[in-house]
């Protein structure tokens, strides 16, 4: 019998080899994965956690199938990662193929065309008309890392500004990028020094415009650092962990504006929000900001590790020969499966299957805000989609954050087959980040188990 999984890769739908439906048959997590998690817990670290511990044995499309049986609706997608879902046909032929070719030489002792195609793609699909270079690596926080190198070579300048509530990773730089200490950085320090965390945009709890936000993140940069010392602003154009957060209108390209007046390289960071994830290639586009240097990761290839710097030629051309690199960076199947994401975009104009689902989801989210106050406010775009909550009979008006009811929530619906993931620098929200595979279908099951959830909390 021929693998569906492989030869279903020119057929024009895509072919699911895992029905897509939740359904649960045991307790969960189930005895599998029970067993499994006592075993993990005699040789994994307990530094690392896991959000809902059943085990996953197949995922396809918007599943995932654990050990036990059960199927589980997938609104987290890795944390947005399997952006174009699960084991994406394209994406398994692709990486397939490579397989059998060249798994690994590296691009720094002998180069293969498949680096190359991913920087033209990249430099094709982020944001700005200009020449643009690239250099791959292979997760978020290393594409952050090279980012503030790259920037620092370029402007000759120390100083790195991040904005309140982001999230940059777990590295040693950027662990001190983070607005959350616990569980990032506590502990682990010194943390590096020459990091600065300015005011964000949050219009639900600052209630600014845009153009103010803007003017108070400014004056914080001329004051606390001085625009001479400040080689590079940071900044997640809709933050990720910290909560789904939207600037207000004229935010973004205020600030850079102002960082190009004042030689500051002003850097993206689209680990979560690019790749398609927002409607739009780059969530940037969503404010008319065309940033100095774009970092993308997660969603570049389909579920393989692979991560990217891009931006202005003359910016990415400021380290000396052998500055950037890595042995796995840019590794030939990760970026065989990027080029099919890519394609499979393209191909299945998956831009539109983002605005489908923001518009299935606000519509239910709008339904279920009208019956339950703790729904503070409902914010993002396309499959980037949360809800803030906040204490009962208080409506929009204290916004005092309710953690305790996501947390509840996100355990009553893994009870009932969704996953749902929690974000927040406050707990208190709860992101939707489903793979664009997700059906219409699935999302309004997803919302009545959702409803239920609210209306167990009594
Ligand atoms: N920048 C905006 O969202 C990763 C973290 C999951 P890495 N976010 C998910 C977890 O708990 O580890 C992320 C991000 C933004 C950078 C990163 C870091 O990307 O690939 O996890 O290093």
């Amino acid at each position: 019998m021929t693998d569906t999984r492989i030869d279903a890769q020119t057929a024009a739908a895509p072919v699911y080899t895992v029905p897509q439906e939740r359904k649960i048959v045991t307790a969960i997590p189930g005895p599998k994965s029970q067993e499994l998690q006592a075993r993990r817990s005699k040789v994994v670290s307990s530094g690392v956690s896991s959000a809902l511990p059943v085990y996953i044995e197949r995922a396809n499309g918007a599943i995932l199938v654990d050990v036990d049986g059960n199927q589980f609706i997938d609104f987290g997608a890795g944390i947005g990662v399997t952006t174009i879902g699960h084991t994406e046909q394209r994406v398994v032929a692709a990486a397939a193929d490579q397989l059998q070719d060249v798994i690994h030489t590296l691009f720094t002792i002998t180069p293969y065309e498949e680096y190359v195609r991913v920087a033209e793609l990249l430099a094709e699909h982020t944001p700005g008309n200009w020449e643009k270079k690239s250099v791959l690596v292979n997760s978020g926080a290393e594409a952050v890392e090279n980012g503030v190198k790259i920037a620092r070579k370029h402007t000759g300048r120390r100083a790195v500004a991040v904005l309140d509530h982001a999230y940059h990773g777990r590295t040693n730089l950027t662990m001190a990028m983070n607005y959350k200490a616990m569980p990032y950085a506590t502990g682990f320090g010194p943390l590096a020094g020459d990091v600065y965390h300015a005011p964000s945009s949050y219009p639900y709890r600052d209630g600014l415009s845009g153009a103010d936000a803007a003017a108070r993140t400014i004056g914080y940069l001329e004051k606390v650092i001085g625009a001479s010392d400040l080689a590079c602003l940071v900044v997640e154009p809709i933050q990720g962990e910290g909560g789904f957060m939207v600037p207000a209108d004229g935010f973004l390209p205020t600030l850079q504006t102002w960082c190009t007046e004042n030689g500051v390289v002003m850097i993206a960071d689209e680990i979560q929000s690019g790749m398609a994830r927002t409607g739009r290639y780059y969530a940037s586009e969503h404010f008319g900001w065309e940033p100095d240097l774009v970092l993308s990761a997660k969603g570049i290839a389909g579920g393989l590790p692979l991560a990217a710097v891009t931006g202005r030629a003359e910016i990415m051309d400021a380290s000396q020969p052998g500055g950037l690199g890595g042995t796995f960076g840019g590794n030939p199947v990760a970026c065989a499966a990027a080029i099919a994401v890519f394609e499979s975009i393209d191909e299945h104009d998956l831009l539109a299957e983002g605005r489908r689902i923001e518009a299935t989801f606000r519509a239910g989210l709008e339904r279920l805000a009208a019956r339950y106050d703790i729904i503070g406010e409902i914010r993002g775009k396309g499959a980037m989609i949360a809800i803030e909550l906040v204490q009962p009979g208080t409506g929009q008006s204290t916004k005092a954050p309710n953690a305790e009811a996501v947390t509840a929530i996100v355990a009553f619906a893994a009870q009932h087959g969704v996953l749902f993931l929690s974000a927040g620098t406050y707990g208190n929200v709860l992101r939707f980040l489903p793979s664009l595979a997700v059906s219409d279908a699935l999302i309004e099951d997803g919302l009545r188990v959702l409803d239920d959830a609210f209306a167990s909390l009594g």
